[in-house]
């Protein structure tokens, strides 16, 4: 039996929470309240739906269905603009290195991402062809902390789910992770992901014995 690794992908592979943040922003300040950046680290790892309903919350906005199905779409429409020109500049540090270094080992790999996003951004930044499966927004049922994402994702690459490896920036994601059996990799601030099996801040921190210890 193989290892396998999960990425995810916004704030370990490409940095898009600054969009995200930026979007969701703009939505709260048109409605006439501030968000802030502190607020938005609720946001990351979560579907677009509950971080709309996040957001009601804490302007205290009571929405009718269609007015929430309109923000949702703007949402998404005000974060496309700002990806728009995104490329292989945007991705993390040391990622391509850590991906190469697997990919010369012919260790499966898969994203597991919540966005309904994330092919388009991989063909942006030029990383599609690295993974084996891609595992999104458009295909669970079950956003994390449930560990759907992660267990299609292993199941795709005919991995048992001890024996893969999930780097997240998200608290929910890392639980995902736990919950499914795998072995959890933090990457951030290792404050916010205390329950990580592994804390890192990014790819930089990550040696190449690391990965091969790791791997089995
Ligand atoms: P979209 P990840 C997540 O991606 C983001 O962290 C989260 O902030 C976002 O709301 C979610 O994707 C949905 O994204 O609106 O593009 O479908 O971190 O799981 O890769
Ligand atoms: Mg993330």
């Amino acid at each position: 039996d193989k290892s396998a690794f999960i990425f995810d992908l916004d704030g370990v592979i490409v940095d898009t929470a600054k969009y995200h943040y930026l979007a969701w922003k703009k939505l709260a300040n048109g409605l006439g309240f501030e968000f802030t950046k502190e607020q938005n680290e609720l946001f990351k790892g979560v579907s677009r739906k509950r971080c709309l309903e996040i957001l009601l919350d804490i302007g205290n906005v009571d929405a009718t269905q269609d007015q929430f199905d309109t923000w949702m779409v703007k949402k998404n429409e005000d974060y496309l603009s700002y990806i728009k020109d995104m490329d292989e500049s945007e991705i993390l540090p040391d990622v391509v290195q850590a991906l190469d270094f697997l990919k010369d080992r012919q260790v499966p790999m898969a994203v597991g991402s919540a966005s309904k996003n994330a092919r388009p951004i991989l063909e942006k930044v030029k990383l599609l062809s690295y993974f084996d499966a891609i595992v999104d927004g458009t295909d669970v049922t079950k956003a994390k902390p449930d560990p759907e994402v992660f267990l299609i994702a292993s199941d795709r690459m005919g991995a048992r789910p001890e024996n893969c490896i999930v780097f997240e920036d998200a608290a929910a994601g890392i639980e995902a992770a736990n919950v499914a059996g795998m072995t959890s990799i933090g990457m951030g601030n290792p404050e916010n992901l205390p329950e990580a099996d592994y804390n890192f801040r990014d790819f930089s921190e990550i040696s190449e014995e690391f990965l091969k210890e790791i791997t089995v």
